[in-house]
């Protein structure tokens, strides 16, 4: 990016009122937005309300010292991230390293030099600029490994991964939970019937309704394909079969809306679900057993005519 002041808010903490004018005075001048605290109490409150970029800092201040502020700053959640410089006349080599020990990014000791001041004021707003971005970056990637790119659920890899998460639980704190699979009957005809873009609208909608019809701690995924699974924790045999057959119904009775560009016209497509439902036992011995028997209850339901749930 290129570096402009008027993107920046600081914070300029001083007890003494002519202190803060020439500091304020000097960072306006070249651009940064300013709002000040005269004591430690009102600039933990300033930087509440206002979220600044960074907060220029006295270090001796009546009542509570520059120092404490810093440590409750550091202590606060939503605050901590803001870097703080320390600006004192002390040149106590103990409260330079008390300073830092709190959590400070500089210090400038009083008479300062009014360039170096500045200049390190733009570094640590683009050290913390950077940061930002690269936290920003990092939730992205996070959340894109995790995610099927077409339906927006979680992908195979990180459903199997709470799978065994579930697993763990269960063995541990004698946790129950189930699995569903389900997989969409004659898929492939919607696909042969009326394009791939129609099935892939097909898919969405599906995994819509589903996932509305899930409770808060139940999870949802793509395996491939037209296939998904669900996890749903602490649900015994009679919860799974019965929120299973619950999903079964609400697509056998939804109404699918889709765009159909070769004929220019909206259609409505019908799709029902088949769905194998298993349960975790105190006699499996591996978390691949729950997969498997998933696997062949769904199995079941296809062989023995689908639109229905088998375990
Ligand atoms: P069954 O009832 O036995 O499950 O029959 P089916 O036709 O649903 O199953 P089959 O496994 O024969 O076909 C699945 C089809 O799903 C084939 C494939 O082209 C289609 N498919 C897989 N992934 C996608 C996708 O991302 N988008 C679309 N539109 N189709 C997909
Ligand atoms: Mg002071
Ligand atoms: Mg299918
Ligand atoms: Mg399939």
């Amino acid at each position: 990016m290129s570096f402009n002041p008027h993107n920046f808010l600081i914070l300029v903490v001083d007890d003494i009122t002519r202190n803060l004018q020439v500091l304020a005075d000097m960072l306006e001048q070249v651009g940064y937005e300013v709002t000040f605290a005269t004591n430690g109490q009102q600039a933990l409150e300033r930087a509440k309300l206002a979220e600044p970029d960074l907060i220029l800092l006295d270090l001796m201040m009546p009542i509570m010292n520059g120092l404490e502020v810093c440590h409750k700053l550091k202590a606060d959640e939503k605050l901590c991230e803001i870097p703080v410089i320390f600006i004192t006349a002390s040149e106590e080599r103990e409260h330079l390293l008390e300073a830092f020990n709190q959590g400070a990014v500089d210090y400038i000791t009083k008479p300062f030099y009014p360039p170096e001041l500045l200049a390190r004021v733009r570094v640590h707003l683009e050290l913390k600029y950077t940061k930002d971005e690269l936290k920003k970056t990092a939730a992205t990637l996070e959340k894109l490994a995790i995610t099927d790119p077409l339906t927006g659920i979680f992908n195979r890899r990180y459903l199997m991964s709470i799978a065994e998460k579930e697993y763990q639980g269960a063995i541990n704190y004698k946790r129950l939970f189930s699995i569903v699979m389900l997989d969409i009957d004659h898929f492939k005809k919607i696909n042969d019937t009326y394009g791939h873009i129609v099935g892939d609208q097909v898919l969405k909608t599906m995994t819509k309704e589903v996932h509305s019809f899930l409770r808060k701690g139940d999870s949802f995924g793509r395996f491939g394909g037209e296939e998904f699974a669900i996890i749903l924790p602490e649900a015994d045999r009679k919860t799974a079969l019965k929120i299973a057959e619950r999903l079964r119904e609400a697509i056998a009775t939804l109404s699918i809306p889709v765009s159909n560009s070769n004929s220019h016209s909206n259609l409505e497509i019908k799709i029902t679900i088949s769905l194998g439902v298993t349960t975790y036992s105190f006699d499996d011995e591996k978390l691949d057993e729950m997969w498997i028997r998933a696997d062949n209850a769904l199995y079941k339901a296809k062989s023995k005519g689908r639109n229905q749930v088998c375990s």
